[in-house]
Protein backbone atom coordinates (compact mmCIF):
# COMPACT_ATOMS: atom_id res chain seq x y z
CA UNK A 1 0.00 0.00 0.00
CA UNK A 2 0.97 3.74 -0.67
CA UNK A 3 1.39 6.01 2.14
CA UNK A 4 -0.66 9.26 1.35
CA UNK A 5 1.44 11.96 3.43
CA UNK A 6 -1.13 14.97 4.24
CA UNK A 7 0.21 18.14 3.47
CA UNK A 8 1.00 20.28 6.62
CA UNK A 9 2.62 23.22 7.77
CA UNK A 10 5.95 21.36 7.27
CA UNK A 11 5.37 20.07 3.81
CA UNK A 12 4.66 21.82 0.69
CA UNK A 13 1.56 21.15 -0.82
CA UNK A 14 1.27 18.82 -3.75
CA UNK A 15 -1.29 18.73 -5.78
CA UNK A 16 0.06 16.72 -9.19
CA UNK A 17 -0.24 13.46 -6.28
CA UNK A 18 -1.35 10.25 -8.57
CA UNK A 19 -2.56 7.24 -7.17
CA UNK A 20 -1.28 3.98 -8.06
CA UNK A 21 -3.76 0.86 -8.80
CA UNK A 22 -3.10 -0.67 -5.87
CA UNK A 23 -4.07 2.73 -3.36
CA UNK A 24 -7.20 1.13 -2.09
CA UNK A 25 -10.90 3.01 -2.01
CA UNK A 26 -10.78 3.83 1.64
CA UNK A 27 -7.78 5.64 1.02
CA UNK A 28 -8.81 7.46 -1.29
CA UNK A 29 -11.96 8.78 0.16
CA UNK A 30 -9.89 9.49 2.37
CA UNK A 31 -7.11 11.56 0.58
CA UNK A 32 -10.20 13.20 -1.50
CA UNK A 33 -11.69 14.79 1.70
CA UNK A 34 -8.12 15.84 2.65
CA UNK A 35 -7.57 17.29 -0.56
CA UNK A 36 -10.70 19.40 -0.14
CA UNK A 37 -9.45 20.69 2.91
CA UNK A 38 -6.58 21.88 2.14
CA UNK A 39 -7.97 23.04 -1.28
CA UNK A 40 -9.51 25.37 1.19
CA UNK A 41 -6.70 26.39 3.19
CA UNK A 42 -5.43 27.29 0.33
CA UNK A 43 -8.61 29.49 -0.65
CA UNK A 44 -8.40 31.66 3.06
CA UNK A 45 -4.37 32.17 2.69
CA UNK A 46 -5.07 33.55 -0.45
CA UNK A 47 -7.87 35.87 0.58
CA UNK A 48 -5.62 36.89 3.56
CA UNK A 49 -2.50 37.56 1.43
CA UNK A 50 -5.01 39.86 -0.65
CA UNK A 51 -5.58 42.01 2.63
CA UNK A 52 -2.43 42.12 3.70
CA UNK A 53 -0.36 43.01 0.71
CA UNK A 54 -1.33 46.24 0.26
CA UNK A 55 -0.68 46.98 4.26
CA UNK A 56 3.17 45.96 3.23
CA UNK A 57 3.25 47.65 0.36
CA UNK A 58 2.44 51.30 2.04
CA UNK A 59 4.65 50.82 5.21
CA UNK A 60 7.41 50.03 2.76
CA UNK A 61 6.61 53.25 1.06
CA UNK A 62 6.47 55.55 3.67
CA UNK A 63 9.96 53.59 5.18
CA UNK A 64 11.35 54.49 2.39
CA UNK A 65 10.21 57.99 2.58
CA UNK A 66 11.35 58.64 5.71
CA UNK A 67 14.80 57.78 5.01
CA UNK A 68 15.17 60.10 1.71
CA UNK A 69 13.72 62.55 3.93
CA UNK A 70 16.53 62.05 7.11
CA UNK A 71 19.23 62.20 4.07
CA UNK A 72 19.82 66.01 3.75
CA UNK A 73 20.05 65.95 7.77
CA UNK A 74 22.71 63.37 7.40
CA UNK A 75 24.43 65.59 4.49
CA UNK A 76 23.96 69.14 6.41
CA UNK A 77 25.52 67.56 9.70
CA UNK A 78 28.87 66.34 7.56
CA UNK A 79 31.86 68.52 6.83
CA UNK A 80 31.95 69.77 3.56
CA UNK A 81 34.86 69.62 1.12
CA UNK A 82 38.19 71.74 2.00
CA UNK A 83 38.56 74.60 -0.13
CA UNK A 84 41.70 74.75 -2.16
CA UNK A 85 43.96 77.82 -2.04
CA UNK A 86 46.06 78.88 -4.62
CA UNK A 87 49.79 78.02 -4.17
CA UNK A 88 51.68 78.75 -7.59
CA UNK A 89 54.58 76.34 -7.37
CA UNK A 90 57.99 77.55 -6.46
CA UNK A 91 59.81 79.83 -8.56
CA UNK A 92 56.33 81.48 -10.49
CA UNK A 93 56.98 84.87 -11.65
CA UNK A 94 53.47 86.96 -10.98
CA UNK A 95 52.87 88.87 -14.04
CA UNK A 96 50.36 91.68 -13.71
CA UNK A 97 48.16 92.06 -16.95
CA UNK A 98 49.56 94.91 -18.83
CA UNK A 99 49.92 95.99 -23.09
CA UNK A 100 52.70 95.79 -25.19
CA UNK A 101 53.29 96.76 -29.12
CA UNK A 102 53.22 94.34 -31.51
CA UNK A 103 54.48 95.83 -35.33
CA UNK A 104 52.69 99.13 -34.54
CA UNK A 105 49.52 97.69 -32.36
CA UNK A 106 48.57 97.25 -28.66
CA UNK A 107 48.52 94.10 -27.76
CA UNK A 108 46.19 94.02 -24.50
CA UNK A 109 46.41 91.30 -21.66
CA UNK A 110 43.30 91.56 -19.65
CA UNK A 111 44.43 88.98 -16.90
CA UNK A 112 46.92 88.42 -14.40
CA UNK A 113 49.18 85.11 -14.85
CA UNK A 114 52.32 83.47 -13.45
CA UNK A 115 55.54 82.41 -15.45
CA UNK A 116 57.97 80.12 -14.77
CA UNK A 117 61.21 81.63 -13.34
CA UNK A 118 63.03 79.09 -15.80
CA UNK A 119 62.68 76.67 -18.53
CA UNK A 120 61.19 73.19 -17.12
CA UNK A 121 64.09 71.29 -16.34
CA UNK A 122 65.06 67.46 -17.24
CA UNK A 123 64.59 67.22 -13.53
CA UNK A 124 61.20 68.59 -12.90
CA UNK A 125 60.45 66.81 -16.41
CA UNK A 126 61.62 64.02 -15.62
CA UNK A 127 60.02 63.60 -12.30
CA UNK A 128 56.56 64.29 -13.46
CA UNK A 129 56.79 62.27 -16.78
CA UNK A 130 59.02 59.37 -15.46
CA UNK A 131 61.31 60.10 -18.92
CA UNK A 132 63.92 62.75 -19.92
CA UNK A 133 63.94 62.82 -23.66
CA UNK A 134 66.49 65.48 -23.89
CA UNK A 135 69.94 65.17 -26.01
CA UNK A 136 72.22 67.20 -23.39
CA UNK A 137 71.22 64.88 -20.38
CA UNK A 138 74.20 64.65 -17.31
CA UNK A 139 72.29 67.68 -15.25
CA UNK A 140 68.79 67.36 -13.62
CA UNK A 141 69.07 71.47 -13.75
CA UNK A 142 69.61 71.66 -17.60
CA UNK A 143 66.43 72.50 -19.55
CA UNK A 144 64.75 69.64 -20.95
CA UNK A 145 64.71 69.43 -24.58
CA UNK A 146 63.53 67.39 -27.75
CA UNK A 147 59.68 66.60 -26.31
CA UNK A 148 56.94 67.78 -28.22
CA UNK A 149 54.63 70.58 -28.38
CA UNK A 150 51.87 67.53 -27.02
CA UNK A 151 54.69 66.58 -24.43
CA UNK A 152 54.85 69.74 -23.09
CA UNK A 153 51.02 70.32 -22.74
CA UNK A 154 50.82 66.54 -21.33
CA UNK A 155 53.51 67.86 -18.53
CA UNK A 156 51.38 70.84 -18.13
CA UNK A 157 48.28 68.73 -17.62
CA UNK A 158 49.99 66.46 -15.17
CA UNK A 159 50.97 69.27 -13.10
CA UNK A 160 47.85 70.32 -12.75
CA UNK A 161 46.27 67.40 -11.73
CA UNK A 162 48.88 66.86 -9.18
CA UNK A 163 48.88 70.18 -7.92
CA UNK A 164 44.23 70.14 -7.88
CA UNK A 165 44.67 67.02 -5.90
CA UNK A 166 47.16 68.22 -3.65
CA UNK A 167 44.37 71.08 -2.75
CA UNK A 168 46.72 73.94 -3.78
CA UNK A 169 45.06 74.74 -7.29
CA UNK A 170 41.42 75.82 -6.96
CA UNK A 171 38.72 74.86 -9.78
CA UNK A 172 39.38 77.15 -12.42
CA UNK A 173 42.98 77.76 -12.80
CA UNK A 174 45.13 75.99 -14.70
CA UNK A 175 48.89 75.11 -15.38
CA UNK A 176 49.57 75.55 -19.39
CA UNK A 177 52.21 76.84 -22.26
CA UNK A 178 51.73 80.58 -22.23
CA UNK A 179 50.52 82.44 -25.25
CA UNK A 180 52.70 84.05 -27.39
CA UNK A 181 51.12 87.20 -26.64
CA UNK A 182 51.79 86.65 -23.40
CA UNK A 183 55.18 85.12 -23.80
CA UNK A 184 56.47 88.24 -25.88
CA UNK A 185 54.72 90.21 -22.95
CA UNK A 186 56.52 89.19 -19.78
CA UNK A 187 60.15 89.11 -22.03
CA UNK A 188 59.74 92.54 -23.03
CA UNK A 189 58.94 93.38 -19.22
CA UNK A 190 57.83 96.83 -20.30
CA UNK A 191 60.81 97.38 -22.66
CA UNK A 192 60.66 98.76 -26.49
CA UNK A 193 64.04 97.54 -27.47
CA UNK A 194 65.87 94.49 -29.39
CA UNK A 195 65.78 92.31 -26.36
CA UNK A 196 64.91 93.19 -22.93
CA UNK A 197 68.40 94.03 -21.49
CA UNK A 198 68.55 96.76 -24.12
CA UNK A 199 69.54 97.00 -28.14
CA UNK A 200 73.01 96.12 -27.59
CA UNK A 201 74.52 92.70 -28.35
CA UNK A 202 77.56 93.10 -27.11
CA UNK A 203 76.02 92.67 -23.68
CA UNK A 204 74.03 89.80 -24.33
CA UNK A 205 76.66 87.55 -22.66
CA UNK A 206 75.12 88.25 -19.44
CA UNK A 207 72.00 87.23 -20.03
CA UNK A 208 71.91 84.45 -23.04
CA UNK A 209 73.31 81.17 -24.06
CA UNK A 210 73.19 81.56 -27.46
CA UNK A 211 75.78 80.34 -30.14
CA UNK A 212 78.47 83.21 -29.47
CA UNK A 213 78.81 81.39 -25.80
CA UNK A 214 76.90 78.47 -25.24
CA UNK A 215 79.73 76.05 -27.15
CA UNK A 216 76.66 74.12 -28.71
CA UNK A 217 75.24 72.59 -25.81
CA UNK A 218 72.54 73.94 -22.96
CA UNK A 219 73.50 75.40 -19.79
CA UNK A 220 72.15 74.74 -16.32
CA UNK A 221 69.11 77.05 -15.91
CA UNK A 222 69.42 80.17 -13.95
CA UNK A 223 73.35 81.20 -14.71
CA UNK A 224 72.72 83.85 -16.75
CA UNK A 225 70.93 87.46 -15.29
CA UNK A 226 67.21 87.45 -15.25
CA UNK A 227 65.68 89.82 -17.31
CA UNK A 228 63.76 92.98 -15.54
CA UNK A 229 60.83 90.87 -14.15
CA UNK A 230 63.17 88.26 -13.16
CA UNK A 231 62.59 85.48 -15.41
CA UNK A 232 66.23 84.27 -16.38
CA UNK A 233 66.79 82.24 -19.84
CA UNK A 234 64.38 84.26 -21.61
CA UNK A 235 66.90 85.29 -23.99
CA UNK A 236 68.54 81.82 -25.43
CA UNK A 237 69.11 78.58 -24.06
CA UNK A 238 66.35 76.67 -25.33
CA UNK A 239 64.02 78.28 -27.79
CA UNK A 240 60.06 77.57 -25.82
CA UNK A 241 57.28 76.21 -26.93
CA UNK A 242 54.30 78.34 -26.70
CA UNK A 243 50.15 77.89 -26.98
CA UNK A 244 49.64 79.40 -30.49
CA UNK A 245 49.41 77.89 -34.05
CA UNK A 246 51.34 79.87 -36.02
CA UNK A 247 49.94 82.80 -38.63
CA UNK A 248 50.68 86.28 -39.75
CA UNK A 249 50.01 89.06 -37.02
CA UNK A 250 46.32 90.47 -37.57
CA UNK A 251 47.07 94.26 -38.54
CA UNK A 252 44.84 95.34 -35.81
CA UNK A 253 44.84 96.40 -32.05
CA UNK A 254 43.77 93.15 -30.35
CA UNK A 255 43.05 91.95 -26.35
CA UNK A 256 44.04 88.77 -25.27
CA UNK A 257 44.93 87.00 -28.63
CA UNK A 258 45.92 83.30 -28.36
CA UNK A 259 46.18 82.63 -32.56
CA UNK A 260 44.47 80.73 -34.91
CA UNK A 261 41.45 77.98 -34.13
CA UNK A 262 43.96 75.79 -36.41
CA UNK A 263 46.96 75.44 -38.00
CA UNK A 264 49.96 73.15 -39.55
CA UNK A 265 52.88 75.02 -37.03
CA UNK A 266 53.03 75.78 -33.56
CA UNK A 267 55.09 78.73 -32.39
CA UNK A 268 58.46 78.62 -30.18
CA UNK A 269 59.94 81.82 -29.21
CA UNK A 270 63.24 82.90 -27.64
CA UNK A 271 66.19 81.94 -29.17
CA UNK A 272 68.56 79.62 -28.45
CA UNK A 273 72.08 77.58 -27.81
CA UNK A 274 72.62 77.07 -31.55
CA UNK A 275 71.54 80.23 -33.09
CA UNK A 276 73.05 83.90 -33.59
CA UNK A 277 72.32 86.31 -30.52
CA UNK A 278 69.69 88.02 -33.03
CA UNK A 279 67.46 84.86 -33.38
CA UNK A 280 66.66 85.72 -29.48
CA UNK A 281 65.41 89.05 -29.93
CA UNK A 282 61.62 89.97 -27.98
CA UNK A 283 59.87 89.99 -31.32
CA UNK A 284 61.72 86.91 -32.79
CA UNK A 285 59.42 83.98 -33.05
CA UNK A 286 59.89 80.55 -35.25
CA UNK A 287 57.54 77.48 -35.67
CA UNK A 288 57.24 73.87 -35.77
CA UNK A 289 55.18 70.88 -36.28
CA UNK A 290 53.81 70.02 -32.82
CA UNK A 291 54.77 66.36 -33.54
CA UNK A 292 58.44 67.50 -33.80
CA UNK A 293 60.71 67.21 -30.83
CA UNK A 294 63.98 68.72 -31.25
CA UNK A 295 67.11 69.35 -28.82
CA UNK A 296 67.35 73.31 -29.00
CA UNK A 297 63.53 73.75 -28.35
CA UNK A 298 62.19 73.31 -24.77
CA UNK A 299 59.23 75.46 -22.89
CA UNK A 300 58.39 77.01 -19.84
CA UNK A 301 55.16 76.97 -17.72
CA UNK A 302 52.01 79.63 -17.14
CA UNK A 303 49.86 79.58 -14.71
CA UNK A 304 46.41 81.28 -14.97
CA UNK A 305 42.68 81.54 -14.56
CA UNK A 306 41.26 78.78 -17.31
CA UNK A 307 38.72 81.10 -17.85
CA UNK A 308 39.26 83.77 -20.33
CA UNK A 309 38.96 87.51 -18.89
CA UNK A 310 36.04 89.11 -21.59
CA UNK A 311 37.30 92.71 -22.35
CA UNK A 312 35.30 95.74 -21.49
CA UNK A 313 33.17 96.93 -24.28
CA1 LIG B 1 64.93 80.20 -23.40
Amino acid sequence: MVQIRMPNAEMPIMTDVKLSDEVCNNDKAYFSRAHNRCSELRRKISRLWGILMPILTLSFQLGCDRGISSHPKELAGSSPPPKSELVPLTNMVFIKAGTFVRIKHPVTLTRDFWLGKYEVTQGEYSAVMGKNPSHFPGDPNRPVEKMSWFDAVRYCSAITKHERDGGRLPSGYEYRLPSEAEWEYACRAGTTNLFSFGDAATAADQYAWTAENSQAITHPVGQKRPNPWGLHDIHGNVWEWCLDWFEKYPAVDVTDPTGPATGKFKVFRGGGLNNDIEYARSANRFMMSPSNGIYFVGFRVALSESKRVQPER
